[in-house]
Formats: C-alpha cells, sequence, structure tokens
C-alpha cells in the first residue's frame, strides 16, 4: 500500500498530554481514502483517544486484514508497531502476538466483509477466547475496496448505487458477539466522536475482547436513498439506551449525577466508565436481555449504540492460558528452550 509520511512540525501551542506528546503525535501518514469516507472520522477517535489516554506508542499495536477499513491501521500512532495480515485473518496475529506479549495495547481495525464473511471463524474465536484487544469494525454493509458488492452486514431490503436489493438476512457483529458470550460490545457511528472516543477508551481499559460496531458509511459506494449504512439513514434511525463516559485512572468524576440515573462500572486498570441510563429500563450487565433489546429494536429499523454490554468478570485470555508475564523476548533462552529432555518428558505423557 502507498502512503504519504504527514510533515512532523506542529503548532508549539498544541495540547499536549502525560507524556509530553501532542495529537500530531498520535497520527500516521496521510489517508487515501475518499473524501468524506466514514472510515477516516474512526481514524480521528481513535487519535483522540490515544492522545487522551497519553499512552506511549510503542506500547500499541496496530493490527488489520484487508479492506478500504483495514488500511486505517496506517493513519493513527506512527510509532506503533502494527502487521497488516491477509483478509479475515487479523485475530490470528493478534492471538500470537498477545499471547507473545501481554503487556502491549492491541487495537484491531477490520471491515464488516473482513470479518463476517471470510474472517468469520477467527472473529468468533477470538471473541470466544476474550482476547485481550479492542476490536474495531468500521461497518459499511460492503465490500468498499473491491467497488460496491453487498457485504455480509447487508440489510434485507437495502438497496445497492444501482437500485437492487439485498435478500439475503445480514448477520448482526453485536448481536453475533453478544451470543458468542463477548465481554464487552458496544455501537456507534463515525459521525458522532462524542459517543465513540469514550467507547474506544473504555474498550481500551478493559481487560478481554471489546468489539465496537462502528457503522462508517461508505460515501462511494453506500450513500444513496435506499441504503440502510448511509450518513442519513444511520443519524436516523440510531439510539443509544445508555451514555457512557469514560473517567481515566485519579481523575475526579466531576459531573453530578441524580441517584440511580448511574451506574460506575470500576476497570481493572483503576479507571472506571460511568453509563447514565438514557433508558431507565436498560441494564448493560444482563447479556441475554441485552440481546433481546437489539432485536427488538432491530425489528423497528433502529440501531441500537453505546456500551451495549459489558462483563468485566469474564477471565481473559491470559487468565485462562496462563501466558507468560514477561514478553516472550525477554525470556532467557534456556527457559524457552528447555531442551530435548524436558521435551521428551512432557510428549511421553501424552502416549
Ligand atoms: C483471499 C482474498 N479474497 C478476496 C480478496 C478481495 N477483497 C479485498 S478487500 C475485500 C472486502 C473488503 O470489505 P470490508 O472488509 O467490508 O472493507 P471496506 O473496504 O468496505 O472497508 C475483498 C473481498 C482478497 N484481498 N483476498
Ligand atoms: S470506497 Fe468506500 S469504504 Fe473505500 S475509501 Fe471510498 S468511501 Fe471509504
Ligand atoms: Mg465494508
Amino acid at each position: 500500500m502507498s502512503s504519504m509520511n504527514k510533515p512532523k512540525v506542529a503548532n508549539p501551542g498544541l495540547p499536549r498530554n502525560e507524556l509530553g506528546l501532542n495529537r500530531r503525535d498520535y497520527e500516521g501518514s496521510m489517508s487515501t481514502l475518499c473524501a468524506g469516507c466514514g472510515h477516516d472520522s474512526v481514524t480521528a477517535a481513535i487519535v483522540q483517544a490515544c492522545f487522551e489516554l497519553a499512552m506511549p506508542p510503542q506500547s500499541v499495536v496496530k493490527l488489520s486484514g484487508i479492506g478500504c477499513s483495514s488500511k486505517t491501521t496506517a493513519y493513527f500512532v506512527s510509532g506503533a508497531h502494527g502487521f497488516n495480515a491477509v483478509h479475515g485473518r487479523m485475530p490470528s496475529i493478534a492471538t500470537g502476538a498477545s499471547a507473545a506479549n501481554r503487556h502491549l495495547r492491541y487495537i484491531g481495525v477490520s471491515g464488516d466483509g473482513d470479518s463476517l464473511s471470510i474472517g468469520v471463524g477467527q472473529l468468533a474465536h477470538a471473541i470466544r477466547r476474550n482476547l485481550d484487544m479492542v476490536y474495531i469494525l468500521e461497518n459499511n454493509g460492503v465490500y468498499g475496496l473491491t467497488k460496491g458488492q453487498f457485504s455480509a452486514s447487508a440489510d434485507v431490503g437495502s438497496k445497492s448505487r444501482k437500485g437492487e436489493a439485498n435478500e439475503q438476512q445480514p448477520i448482526d457483529p453485536v448481536l453475533f458477539a453478544l451470543t458468542l458470550g463477548a465481554s464487552f460490545v458496544a455501537r456507534s457511528f463515525s459521525g458522532d466522536k462524542e459517543q465513540l472516543v469514550p467507547l474506544i477508551q473504555a474498550g481500551l481499559a478493559h481487560k478481554g475482547f471489546a468489539i465496537i460496531d462502528v457503522l462508517s458509511p461508505c460515501v462511494t459506494f453506500n450513500d444513496h436513498e435506499g441504503s440502510t449504512k448511509s450518513y442519513e439513514y444511520v443519524r436516523g434511525h440510531s439510539e443509544a439506551p445508555v451514555a457512557a463516559d469514560y473517567i481515566a485512572p485519579k481523575q475526579e468524576i466531576r459531573v453530578q449525577y441524580a441517584p440511580g440515573e448511574t451506574v460506575s462500572v470500576a476497570m481493572h486498570d483503576g479507571s472506571s466508565v460511568v453509563l447514565r441510563k438514557l433508558d431507565p429500563a436498560y441494564d448493560p450487565s444482563d447479556r441475554t436481555r441485552a440481546a433481546a433489546y437489539v432485536q427488538e429494536r432491530a425489528l423497528r429499523n433502529e440501531y441500537v449504540t453505546g456500551l451495549i454490554h459489558v462483563d468485566t468478570r469474564r477471565r481473559d485470555f491470559h487468565e485462562q492460558h496462563g501466558t507468560s508475564e514477561s514478553a516472550l523476548n525477554a525470556v532467557p533462552f534456556d527457559r524457552l528452550c528447555p531442551g530435548a529432555a524436558k521435551l521428551h518428558g512432557i510428549l511421553s505423557a501424552f502416549r
């Protein structure tokens, strides 16, 4: 993929975070996506989230597959580690990298084609394993990169640019993730940075798999009348039962909330996520009811957005598998490779 680096010279007046870095330090190369593509707004939200969290760039690992959406990783945190996997195979790379170093922060960006067609089996197992990563699915209902075929997330009846209606049932990534027991499930819209930034921050603070389905319109192939993934349709058909505010560790909760109006979720890193209930009956800790709510609203042609479900008690991949506390590249060779005699002993236990 060709890329153009942005000049690093920044206005000296730009605000700096605790590390002394400014927002420009969290950007990547120049985007080659179409002007107005939703994916570029998601990039801007990731940049803001990482800047505000003062994440050391070298602590971030960016992973993606293939698609316009998967090009996103080139456009943020240029100082991070990165791996652009083959189509649909990003979760395997993330699993291996995470097993080798549990202390880095893994941000995966994928598309509806990459995640729900060729990569659907990979995504399913990353969810089941509760891999410790944020998985951002930039969902536009089409294969943008290959010129606008319907993807597996296209709604029944949604029309292509030429007027043809999709007939196949969609896979809703939110319902898919809830069914598989995902521990953090959110949905947002590329045009709603106010909602998306704290969701990304909460996802990064979550110990386990945090999937964020971001409705991210494709202006070139799926932004016309009749499409259910256009800017206009998504704006007019989205509703959030809870609003999430991310509160960093040691940061005071400054806003006064009325009693009963909020639920505070303590995250493993000492931060908290304050959930303001916009629908008083909604309980984001109840996975079954969350799924029913999303389905009921889908029947009314509404996208449920916000933090849909969170469960901080589920053991993540590292706890389940007892992965190495130190990164494998820091483990002495004699511990990494205990020798032929030990290996023989292990193998004979399986005979
Ligand atoms: C093995 C393989 N099969 C097919 C392709 C062609 N291909 C490239 S991207 C893509 C779909 C991308 O769709 P999506 O993930 O929704 O990304 P978008 O471009 O819409 O952001 C396909 C089918 C490929 N690159 N590799
Ligand atoms: S084709 Fe669609 S998804 Fe791809 S860059 Fe253009 S607007 Fe974005
Ligand atoms: Mg797509």
